[in-house]
């Protein structure tokens, strides 16, 4: 038996319109055979191997160790090219990933609450996973044509140009523009090839005519030489890294991470395929999921230091777990406290509850709209857009199309969920720093937040100012690449500092607003009267266990 958290396989269209069902895993607690770490004290190398050395010297560890068949402890993070003092300052050098030789019949929560009463650790917990924040379907219906940009496909995108044509999936009709206004935002700015926007996922089908050119390069190695050029600790990592499979190539093997690539930053203009948000900058390839929709933490926490170090600017993580982990805030800290802005996905089951990395205070969390800008109570698939204290945004997330990871060809793919919208809020955070290098991460929030389009919603979530469905609103590239325009100086000047709004941008995640718990579980909202209402999580003592309901519909063909 393996251990699983929340395990959403995604929704796959073989043959249209048939649909499937797929299997649903569903297990926030189990057994495993890696689990994380952190000592009081650095342990030492052996001198013989190299590597750490099984006698810690520890007795109480050294016992444990025996006990539980460690056969490996390895360092999840090395400093590597990165921040010497950040690195230090966070306790990094001490998490250790422990491997046992077989996987232990006890259950990994009863080893770990093991290791934590050891007065030699900090703490132990178990490596958990996440999945994406999107599902795939097919569609072959071409309806309608427009002109500008000349990407064969732009019509189908609906979020760039909403004509009012694609209906939402939970009814109603669609909305004439229901978009990010992107058409007028171009003639601003285009983006630049100096941002690097780090995709964490599935990973990249880079051959693609649509995405070749956009992808980041590590300049600094020199390929397959099976030297480390650049002593980033990873050997002829020209194209980024895969963390699943722990190699130099990370292809796509799921399919999200291409989509998501195609949103942010597909080739404008150039005849093909689609557009992306950015037109310019250079995505990063980190594919931390494998081929089953299944990210472990350690990959998660690793490829996000890799992404800090390595020149990263903004991070797209479109995926989540249910589990808080310790180990995953440090590499969060670690990104932030380096200046680079984080984007996540609030998740898909349509309920408030926490999930990480959205969940962390610092993250730019991002819920899901339809093509009518209402909250996407239901996707094309199901589900529906999640919703909490956290959630700084709404962009659209519901049937965006994107390139195949498999055949070039095929244009006929969408996915819809969170991890789509929160590519939009990822591409439009690097225009807005193209067109202004200066500005800091915070800039970029606060930017994209307060530009963003309050009450378009449905009234009785979209209340007037922030609230827990919409955030600050549904996004709005044209308004934030204007944003310095619209707000004067001496209003701006309130905004930061004279009512306290700064103060509660920066501490939102802490704060639980007044409505937080008004009328979110009723059926006329769409959410599921089955599901348990959201459960109030400390972050400091949470532990994987039984509230881990079901899910919604995955569905796959
Ligand atoms: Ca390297
Ligand atoms: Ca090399
Ligand atoms: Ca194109
Ligand atoms: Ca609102």
């Amino acid at each position: 038996m393996k251990i699983f958290a929340l395990f959403v396989a995604a929704t796959i269209v073989f043959i249209f319109p048939h649909r499937s069902q797929t299997n649903i895993h569903n297990f926030s607690s189990g057994y495993s055979d890696k689990f994380f770490v952190k000592t009081k004290s650095e342990l030492k190398i052996s001198e013989a191997t190299g590597r750490i050395s099984l006698n810690t010297g520890i007795n109480s560890l050294d016992e444990k160790i025996l006990k539980y068949r460690v056969f490996n402890i390895k360092k999840l993070f090395n400093v590597n090219n990165g921040d010497t003092e950040l690195y230090k300052k966070l306790g990094m050098e001490r998490i250790y990933v422990f491997i046992m030789d077989i996987k232990s019949d006890i259950e990994i929560e009863k080893i770990v609450n093991e290791f934590n009463n050891d007065n030699e650790i900090e703490f132990s917990e178990p490596n958990f996973k996440g999945t994406s924040a999107g599902q795939k379907e097919l569609e072959l219906n071409k309806s309608y044509a427009a002109n500008i940009p000349n990407d064969e496909m732009f019509y189908k995108q609906w979020y760039l140009q909403n004509n009012g044509s694609v209906d939402p999936s939970s009814g109603g009709m669609g909305k004439v523009g229901a978009d990010i206004k992107v058409i007028d935002t171009w003639e601003i700015e285009t983006g630049s090839e100096e941002v690097i926007v780090a995709i964490l996922d599935s990973g990249i089908k880079d051959d693609h005519p649509d995405l070749k050119d956009r992808m980041w390069i590590n300049k600094n190695e020199t390929p397959n030489n099976g030297i480390d050029d650049d002593q980033n600790g990873y050997t002829d990592d020209i194209k980024g890294w895969d963390f699943a499979y722990e190699d130099r190539r990370p292809e796509d093997g799921f399919g999200h991470g291409t989509n998501i690539a195609t949103v942010i930053g597909a080739n404008t203009n150039n005849l093909i395929g689609f557009s992306g948000v950015d037109r310019n900058c250079k995505l990063m390839n980190c594919k931390n999921l494998n081929s089953e929709n299944t990210g472990e933490y350690s990959w998660w926490a690793e490829s996000i230091k890799y992404a800090v170090d390595n020149g990263a600017n903004i991070i797209n993580m479109s995926e989540g777990g249910d589990d808080y982990s310790k180990v995953l805030k440090t590499a969060i800290d670690y990104a932030i406290e380096s200046g680079v802005l984080l984007t996540a996905a609030m998740m898909n089951k349509g309920d408030s509850r926490d999930y990480y990395p959205a969940s962390y205070k610092g993250v730019f969390a991002v819920g899901a709209t339809d093509t009518d800008d209402k909250r996407c109570r239901k996707f094309s698939w199901g589900g529906g857009s999640c919703w909490g204290k956290h959630i700084s945004v709404v962009a659209p997330g519901n049937k965006i199309y994107g390139l195949d990871y498999e055949n070039n060809d095929n244009y006929e793919v969408y996915w819809s969920g969170t991890s789509q919208s929160t590519a939009i809020v990822s591409g439009i955070a690097s225009l807005l720093l193209a067109q202004n290098k200066s500005r800091s991460s915070d800039d970029l929030k606060r930017i994209i937040k307060l530009s963003s389009r309050d009450i378009v919603g449905d009234s009785r979530e979209d209340r007037p100012g922030w609230d827990q469905y919409y955030g600050y609103g549904r996004v709005d590239s044209y308004s934030a690449l204007t944003f310095d325009k619209i707000i004067d100086p001496e209003k701006k000047e309130e905004v930061s500092k004279d009512d306290g709004t700064e103060d509660f941008f920066n501490n939102e995640k802490e704060k639980a607003p007044e409505d937080i718990n008004e009328g979110i579980n009723k059926g006329d909202k769409g959410v599921n009267e089955d599901e348990k209402p959201a459960k109030a999580v400390d972050r400091n003592t949470h532990t994987p266990a039984e509230d881990d309901n079901g899910i919604g519909p995955a569905k796959k063909k």
